[in-house]
């Protein structure tokens, strides 16, 4: 990295000091190369750095300016501004020592007067990116294309009334596309902020969700007809900007998938707080998710809970930590897809070691949750406490209707011959009392 344009001079890469450490700019439990369960902590969270909340959000709200300072916005050129908050991205990530970054088009270069125009500026920035991945070695976890910032996409992308808006949305999701296959992204997301609606009297649903399945099958085409091998992702989310997002949540966005044909090329990238916005835990969704197969990646941040919105702190919830890493060492883990910090520091948080201390706090909390969660998972009291309440259907006319070869008939017949059932607890706060002797 040259040394002129280095934006965070007093800080050098973050070291692993251990469990006892008091610096705050030093890892406790995250150790790359520690082996758990069989992978190294490297490959069992794949962390990503999020372009957008980490570079380009100046921390404004409804009712103030931005608060951070930008020491990377040196020049009345946008371009030239671009140039240096890439340095000062992959100065933060190397320092930080995470293997990959996630960025929407906007993010990497400034919108142009014309689509050709956005898309050279687009271009310029992703040669400079894919030579500084080379010199580095981060790599692109996923790309996307920002479709609801431009006053265009008021009422929508994909799913906007107006078709010439539709168009233009297919014109930088293919210039995303270009760009992520030629940084050699292992994803791509599409996050629908503005495809909902805001009233329903202005708005035909139907047409609105089958136009967005032919746009997302439009863009899966293209991606593979140019090489993109990756896994297409959808990230739910129940509301803000809109109303109603269509979106909604794992369950929603499965049945889409499904229905638009789309379940063969695209899986879900879940947000804990988009999550808990709709309702859930996020160990909801992300294990609905990964029971049906169709885990795909995780944006790690966490809400509040006196907060309806979308809060975007960085997680710390240990708890939270635990339920989503045992999901993961349960059902095979988050790869080709990783773990996004998609959180942004508080508006008053301004030192600029506050970027690395929240980042080493959610990767230290996940590196502990995983810790804690392979005990767990081995345990025998939890076991058989979780999976033997089913041995019913192990063997015998259980197995057999399992195997769908029982009739309501037959089902009748049994209820007969076995008599009332059994009163079997659940033992609920017995496996509460249990997990939380493995946090002590
Ligand atoms: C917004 C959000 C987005 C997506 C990418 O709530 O999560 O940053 O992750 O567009
Ligand atoms: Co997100």
């Amino acid at each position: 990295m040259s040394h002129k344009n280095e934006f965070f001079p007093k800080i050098s890469k973050i070291p692993l000091e251990g469990p006892e450490s008091d610096n705050p700019l030093a890892f406790t439990h995250y150790d790359e190369n520690r082996i758990v369960a069989g992978k190294t902590m490297k490959e069992h969270f794949r962390f990503a750095v999020a372009y957008w909340h980490s570079f380009c959000n100046e921390n404004s709200d409804p009712f103030g300016v931005g608060t951070r300072m930008f020491p990377w916005d040196k020049s009345s050129d946008p371009m030239e501004n671009a140039k240096y908050r890439m340095d000062a991205a992959f100065e933060f990530i190397t320092k930080l020592g995470v293997p990959y970054y996630c960025f929407h088009d906007r993010d990497l270069a400034p919108e142009g007067d014309s689509i050709s125009q956005s898309e050279k500026n687009l271009n310029a920035m992703v040669a400079r990116a894919k030579e500084m991945q080379k010199v580095t070695g981060v790599k692109l976890l996923w790309g996307t294309a920002n479709l609801f910032t431009h006053p265009r996409y008021m009422n929508g992308a994909a799913t906007n009334p107006d078709f010439t808006v539709v168009c233009h949305a297919a014109a930088q999701v293919k210039a995303a596309l270009d760009a992520t296959v030629e940084l050699g992204g292992e994803n791509y997301v599409f996050w629908g902020g503005r495809e909902g609606y805001m009233h329903l009297l202005n708005t035909d649903m139907k047409r609105e969700i089958d136009n967005m399945g032919r746009f997302l099958r439009a863009a899966r085409d293209y991606g593979r007809k140019i090489g993109f091998d990756g896994t297409f992702l959808i990230e739910p989310k129940p509301m803000e900007p809109t109303k109603h997002q269509y979106d909604y949540d794992a369950a929603t966005v499965l049945g889409f998938l499904h229905e638009q044909d789309l379940a063969d090329d695209f899986k879900l990238n879940l947000e804990a707080n988009h999550i808990t916005l709709a309702g859930h835990s996020f160990a909801h969704d992300v294990l609905l998710a990964a029971q049906s197969g169709m885990l795909g990646s995780i944006d790690a941040n966490r809400g509040d809970a006196q907060n309806g919105w979308d809060t975007d702190y960085f997680p710390t919830n240990l708890y939270d930590a635990v339920d989503i890493m045992m999901i993961l060492l349960e059902h095979g883990g988050i790869a080709p897809g990783g773990f996004n910090f998609d959180a942004k520091i508080r508006r008053n948080s301004t030192d600029p070691d506050d970027l690395f201390i929240a980042h080493i706090g959610g990767m230290d909390t996940f590196a502990r949750g995983l810790l804690i969660a392979e005990k767990i998972v081995q345990n025998e009291e939890y076991k058989k406490l979780r999976y033997g309440r089913y041995s019913s259907f192990d063997d015998g006319p259980g197995k057999e209707f399992e195997t769908g070869k029982l009739t309501l008939e037959n089902l009748r017949e049994l209820a007969i011959s076995a008599g009332e059932p059994e009163m079997i607890s659940g033992k609920q706060e017995r496996l509460e009392n249990l997990i939380n002797r493995f946090l002590r």
